[in-house]
């Protein structure tokens, strides 16, 4: 069972955060309302909250799922790919250092972004993008292995909307994947179970599983009738101010 998620809602400084997205300025205060629902859906969940303080000198602190990868015995702080975002990982420290008693850190010239990460239960898929090298994405593997944890390479460059690997893969338990369709039929995920994404909703394909529920973004039918079809409560939550700054759900908490 997850028990924590810690988040930070957006500084006033987000709309100048890094983009890609091409759907215009974020609307802040819509945003800070969407964050606090995503709260209450983490809530929803069972989880108990670990509220952190916004930060106005880095606008895409709130995506706090890229400074860390947690696993049940440890926790790695991340040296985040973006120049913009290296300092966000030294924020964390004090806050998982009160949770963890292993701390590992990605160091330089590795770098690795907590969204190229998927937990899929022993076994990590490392994504391989612009964010995360090979040199952080073989780091984390030596930290992985110490703590009894497989992991596999995923290399997502070039694959168009894809920023981080779990841009487009969730796993959900139950050996099931969510996969959009640039990753299917790719081998390593054949010993899965799949819920395909329809190539219109994208964007979805970032949900989260936390205990009884998948939280997934609102607007996106197809996905959340293939998830309910796989018996699933689905709870929606809208993102549509963080998707303008391609972020996720996901990436908008840190769970253990
Ligand atoms: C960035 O480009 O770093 C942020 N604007 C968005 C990060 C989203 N994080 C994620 O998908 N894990």
């Amino acid at each position: 069972m997850l028990q924590h998620a810690i988040v930070r809602p957006p500084a006033k400084s987000f709309e100048q955060g890094l983009t890609t997205a091409g759907l215009g300025s974020p609307d802040f205060q819509l945003a800070l309302a969407q964050h606090e629902r995503y709260c209450q859906a983490l809530q929803k969940c069972g989880l108990e909250l670990i509220r952190l303080e916004a930060v106005q000198n880095y606008p895409d602190s709130t995506f706090v799922e890229d400074v860390a990868v947690l696993t049940t015995g440890a926790a790695i702080l991340t040296n985040p790919g973006a120049p913009s975002r290296k300092g966000e990982a030294a924020l964390m420290r004090p806050v998982l250092s009160r949770y963890y008693q292993t701390l590992y850190t990605i160091t330089p010239p590795g770098t690795l972004d907590g969204g190229d990460i998927c937990e899929a239960g022993r076994h990590f898929f490392i994504g391989i993008s612009e964010r995360t090298n090979e040199e952080g994405g073989r780091q984390l593997a030596g930290f992985l292995e110490k703590e009894g944890f497989t992991s596999s390479f995923v290399y997502v460059r070039g694959i168009p909307g894809i920023l981080h690997l779990k841009s487009g893969i969730a796993y959900l338990g139950d050996n099931r994947l969510v996969l959009i369709d640039a990753f299917i039929g790719m081998p390593q995920f054949e010993q899965y179970a799949v819920i395909r994404v329809d190539e219109a909703e994208n964007y979805a394909a970032n949900c989260v599983r936390v205990n009884d529920y998948v939280l997934a973004p609102e607007g996106y039918p197809i996905l959340h009738q293939s998830l309910e079809q796989c018996g699933y409560q689905v709870l929606a939550v809208d993102t549509s101010e963080y998707r303008k700054m391609d972020g996720g759900l996901s990436c908008l908490s840190l769970r253990f």
